[in-house]
């Protein structure tokens, strides 16, 4: 999917929600437990009923790894039953020297067809750009994460008073472009979308972080949203776990309508 096709779905969907699919068995309701493929009767049920105010899905690879063989099996059979129209994201969080970013970029876009996969910028530029070179797929690179562990390296200034996070900025951006490389920006940090605004204005931003970690969506859409709209936000446990019962998608349908709700009134004030 292209820029311009994204910025469309958001407009047509007036949305720009990602749902989150972290699919837990210890979480999911208990009538699921002896389906054939538990998590995958979840995942296609929340998907099922998201659709309407999604433009973006993304599966959590820990979740379904942590079933073996059987997880991945699941998660070709989730990646095949998304959506034609919306963005699909592997959140893998790769990374590696090249010739195994190659792999991996291979793994999750030809052998899944996945849009994008979630990189972690540490190993530098030769383990980003194997995951670049493939036409229209997408790079999320990990920019500001939402968790406190930020602290300990993504905020630590140069002797120039520059964070790091804003280094990774500055220096992906001659890697990839506005057009097959997003960034990750945790809505828990607030006022600190702006300054990641600054120094990638026209750039996509994944941001996690609203719903169970108590992230602000008026604050992401104020400091953080430009001329394309430029944010997909996600929230899983917020909207998958809604209700534990049997009536699960349809509450998971509406925390994502009341999501898309506030984010149609947010892209009226700012688009
Ligand atoms: P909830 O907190 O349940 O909405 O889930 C957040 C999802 O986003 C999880 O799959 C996390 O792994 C992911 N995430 C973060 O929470 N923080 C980050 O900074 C980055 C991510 C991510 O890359 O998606």
């Amino acid at each position: 999917m292209t820029r311009s096709e994204l910025f469309s779905q958001i407009q047509q969907k007036s949305s720009f929600l990602c749902v989150g699919l972290d699919p837990d068995l210890e979480k999911i309701p208990a009538h699921l437990r002896s389906e054939p493929d538990p998590i995958f009767s979840f995942c296609k049920a929340i998907i099922e009923e998201t659709a309407d105010y999604a433009v973006a899905y993304k599966p959590n690879i820990a979740f379904f790894e942590a079933l073996g063989a059987k997880g991945w099996d699941t998660l070709a059979k989730v990646a095949e039953i998304m959506p034609n129209d919306v963005f699909t994201i592997a959140d893998a969080k790769r990374g590696d020297i090249g010739n195994t970013s190659k792999l991996y970029a291979k793994a999750f876009f030809e052998t899944m067809n996945f849009d994008s996969v979630t990189v972690a910028p540490y190993m530098g530029k030769d383990s980003v750009t194997p995951f670049l070179e493939f036409e229209n797929k997408w790079v999320i690179l990990l920019a500001l994460t939402s968790n406190v562990g930020s602290l300990d390296f993504q905020l630590i200034e140069d002797q120039f008073g520059k964070p790091l996070y804003q280094s990774v900025l500055e220096k992906s951006q001659n890697w990839g472009s506005p057009e097959n490389l997003m960034y990750v920006v945790g809505a828990t940090r607030g006022e600190l979308i702006g300054e990641v605004r600054k120094v990638g204005p026209e750039h996509f931003f994944l941001v996690p972080g609203v719903g169970a970690q108590g992230g602000s969506l008026a604050d992401v859409a104020k400091y953080g949203m430009n001329s394309t709209c430029g944010l997909l936000v996600n929230s899983s446990r917020g909207i998958i776990y809604a209700s534990g019962e049997k009536d699960f998608a349809k509450a998971a349908r509406n925390e994502a309508k009341k999501l898309q709700e506030e984010m149609k009134i947010l892209l009226n004030k700012y688009l």
